[in-house]
């Protein structure tokens, strides 16, 4: 045992033995002052039970005044071992008899005294005594009067001799009521006692020892073997087993210390960290080849030459809306489409979404199909319709009302309702046959896209097994225990397990699905390589952090000047020209902390007063699920705020909030991302967030800050951003004084790392990366399937 292990020891063996050692010095005493309590109760009873003994006898002696035969009683009782002495008190106090070791300095008095004390002890030369005083109580005779004598001589005839007298009879003396005749003192021996309680002393600190000892054996047994076991078991950790490289034998002993449970939230939390690792090197490597649609479009033909790929989604990425007489084209304003557009125009495939506009059905051809994006017709948006009711039910309902509030965490509880359960079934029906009837051959990549479509990716495979599915949730996954909560967990998890890979923001959201899969199904995952086998089948479990495209030359070469759209936002907001304006721009979501960062502006405006009428926030909100009552009342509640903030600073000229709840075109929010100083993203719970990054790419003149919530997964990627906690009302309203005072060459610096980072890790990456490991797992089935035919033959 090495002195390190001895030392490791001695940290579990002192404070066992300090404790022992303190149970003993507090016990001993305590058991000491026990057993006297106990010997003195025995020794009383004892005491009564000699006295009631010899009461009579003695009290008979006294009475009958025979001094010899109360001594003789006394010596013969005081030949107990346990007895010291006895004496013999008169009831008025006077010692009447005493046996020879009876101390002559003990008078009855004294001796009454201390026995009715809580500690009747007394030393004395020969060793400590127990005094007991006990009443002897007996009848005395009282006598009785003296009879008259008849006439001694009387009735006697002559010559007759008379008789002797007979003595008279002696009168019956009249015994007394009963009543105190003497004291009997008893002086009990207490040495024996010294002497047990010094045996039972030796015991308990003997027995301590041996108990120590045993306790301390045992523990540096135990201990030893887990330190081992748990040693060993980080090495193999270390190494890469069961984490990263391919886990030993199941019976080779190395295997086993990192199958060890304890040690598996260590593995998990190692693989997070290694993981989280390696993208941070990726990103510290600096740009590899840059991913650009070029780029994206050499991949598909490629890795995934001639195979055809298909979006499916909710959202379609261009609605047609009739208005004043004609049809406007309009783009909705999702994360998804502005992420998936660009892929698909490098691919050129089919997009498979919900027609929810009102000229929707009058701009497709007869397979409901329509060319977009309108006049460059780069792929097909095929458009599936819905009844009001279905969309009531898949829509607001389920997707909205139930797995919005699931996955985000944001205090808005999710309501599941059968009908809506119902409806979603049927609708990911509808598009699974939408995608079955598009497909041209029978292994397509099917990119399915976020959580309308849980259950798609099963009802695909069960028709196109060869098909190569890929599904990205672009929400978070929340823990298993929240995730728990949906009545119908298991079947939307069998249903996203029919994906061959399914993408998540972050490698955290990965880790809640692989561990809520691990509570609720019954499927074997390794996590070394991500992937969860499920009923035969295996799905690849990665994270791919969605991103932007970032603007081309072409486009920025177009956009105004920074000053000019300052002038212009500023001139159609009415806002003083050197006004510091920090600007929000989303949907109009409970998730996305809108309220949180007026009431941090409040803050601001509390806090340090000279902001007022030098601060302005304006707030994008393009109106969103309206027809969900919790939506309504959120909008409102954010309505209310902004008024009561612009009653409490508003300046005449200046108001600090400007609220803009309208839908923007993509122009008019570039322009308000130029203009900013600050743009705040305060999301609850956000799996991305691409508007930060979008804000980053419109800031070619490298000023600006970004306030970003740290539960957004853009957080994990742009940690030159001011991170917030958006809960945490005065840490924002800190945030918003340090960006607004930020000076211009920390702002530099940090935009630039920032731009470099959004310009590697933009969309087409975050496409190609999905799409090369499609790649890879076609060229693997397909070789997988030769062999097969190879052997079968
Ligand atoms: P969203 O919740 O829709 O996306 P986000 O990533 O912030 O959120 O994207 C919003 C998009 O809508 C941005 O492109 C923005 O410019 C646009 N937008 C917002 N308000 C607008 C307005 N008033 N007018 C016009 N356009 C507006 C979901 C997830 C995110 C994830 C994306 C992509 O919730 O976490 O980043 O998908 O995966």
């Amino acid at each position: 045992m090495g002195l390190k292990t001895l030392r490791l020891q001695l940290r579990f063996l002192l404070p066992l033995v300090a404790t022992l050692v303190a149970a003993a010095y507090v016990s001993v005493p305590l058991l000491d002052q026990v057993t006297l309590r106990w010997f003195s109760r025995d020794l009383n009873s004892r005491g009564v039970l000699v006295a009631n003994a010899l009461s009579d006898s003695v009290a008979e002696a006294l009475v009958a005044d025979r001094p010899d035969r109360t001594r003789a009683l006394l010596e013969r009782t005081a030949q107990d071992e346990r007895l010291f002495a006895i004496g013999l008190c008169s009831p008025d106090g006077h010692l009447l008899q005493s046996t020879d070791r009876y101390p002559v300095a003990l008078g009855c008095e004294a001796a009454l005294e201390r026995s009715r004390q809580a500690d009747p002890r007394l030393e004395l030369a020969g060793g400590p005594v127990h005094v007991g005083v006990h009443d002897v109580i007996g009848r005395r005779l009282a006598p009785a009067p003296a009879p008259v004598p008849d006439e001694p001589w009387a009735d006697h005839g002559p010559g007759e001799i008379a008789p002797e007298p007979a003595a008279p009879p002696a009168p019956a003396a009249e015994p007394t009521a009963p009543m105190l005749v003497g004291r009997i003192v008893l002086l009990h021996d207490l040495s024996f006692i010294d002497r047990r309680s010094q045996d039972t002393r030796r015991y308990l600190i003997g027995m301590f020892a041996v108990l120590g000892l045993a306790i301390s054996l045992i523990t540096v047994v135990v201990a030893q073997l887990s330190w081992r076991g748990w040693v060993n078991g980080a090495r193999a950790l270390m190494r890469g087993e069961g984490l990263l490289s391919p886990l030993l034998p199941s019976g080779s002993p190395a295997s086993a210390p990192a199958h060890a449970p304890e040690l598996a939230p260590l593995a998990a939390d190692l693989r997070a960290r290694l993981r989280d690792l390696e993208d941070e090197y990726r990103r510290a490597q600096g740009p590899e080849a840059e991913w650009t649609a070029d780029r994206l479009r050499t991949l598909l033909r490629t890795q995934l030459a001639g195979d055809q790929v298909i979006v499916v989604s909710n959202r379609e990425p261009y609605i047609h809306e009739r208005v004043d007489g004609g049809v406007a084209i309009r783009r909705p304003a999702s994360g998804l489409v502005t992420a998936v557009e660009p892929v698909m125009r490098a691919c050129s495939g089919t997009w498979v979404a919900h027609g929810s506009g009102s000229a929707d059905r009058e701009a497709v051809d007869d397979a409901d199909r329509v060319a977009v994006p309108p006049g460059q017709d780069e792929y097909w948006l095929r458009r599936v319709w819905l009844s009001a009711e279905e969309e009531q039910g898949y829509y607001y309902g389920f997707a909205n009302e139930g797995l919005w509030p699931l996955c985000h965490v944001a205090h808005v509880r999710p309501v599941f309702r059968e009908s809506d359960w119902e409806a979603y079934r049927a609708v990911n029906q509808r598009f699974a046959d939408a995608v079955i009837a598009e497909a041209r051959g029978d292994d397509p990549v099917v990119l399915v896209q976020d959580y309308h479509f849980a259950l798609l990716p099963a009802l695909v495979r069960e028709k196109l097994p060869q098909a190569t599915v890929l599904t990205f949730w672009h929400i978070p996954w929340p823990n298993p225990e929240s995730f728990g909560i949906c009545p119908w967990r298991r079947e939307i998890l069998q249903g996203l397990l029919g994906s061959t890979i399914l993408g998540f923001h972050t490698r955290f959201h990965c880790k809640n699905f692989i561990e809520t899969v691990d509570r609720c199904l019954e499927a074997r995952i390794e996590h070394e390589h991500s992937t969860i086998a499920y009923r035969e089948k295996e799905t690849l479990v990665e994270s791919y952090p969605i991103s932007i495209e970032w603007p081309p030359e072409k486009e920025r070469a177009g956009w105004p000047a920074v000053e000019d759209c300052r002038r212009r936002v500023a001139q159609r907001l009415g806002l003083p020209a050197d006004v510091c304006i920090a600007l929000g721009v989303d949907r109009f979501d409970y998730t996305k902390g809108i309220l949180e960062r007026l009431n941090a502006v409040e803050r601001l405006l509390e806090k340090h007063p000279s902001w007022i009428g030098r601060f302005v926030f304006v707030q994008v909100a393009a109106p969103t699920r309206s027809a969900l009552d919790e939506y309504r009342s959120f909008q409102e509640r954010v309505q209310r705020l902004a008024e009561r903030i612009n009653q409490r600073f508003g300046r005449p000229g200046c108001e600090p909030v400007h609220l803009l709840a309208r839908h923007h075109e993509r122009d008019a929010v570039n322009e308000l991302y130029r203009a900013a100083d600050i743009c705040v993203v305060t999301s609850l719970h956000d799996g991305m967030n691409l508007v930060c990054k979008e804000f980053i790419a419109a800031r070619d003149d490298l000023q600006g800050v970004l306030v970003l919530s740290r539960f957004a997964g853009a957080a994990r990627e742009l940690p030159e951003a001011l991170v917030v906690n958006p809960y945490h009302v005065e840490e924002t309203a800190d945030a918003l004084h340090r960006a607004a005072t930020m000076p211009a060459a920390e702002q530099r610096e940090r935009m630039a790392s920032l731009r470099s980072t959004v310009h590697e890790f933009n969309v087409y990456r975050w496409a190609g990366r999905m799409l090369a490991d499609a790649g890879r797992w076609r060229l693997r089935a397909r070789i997988e399937a030769r062999v097969r035919r190879f052997r079968s033959s």
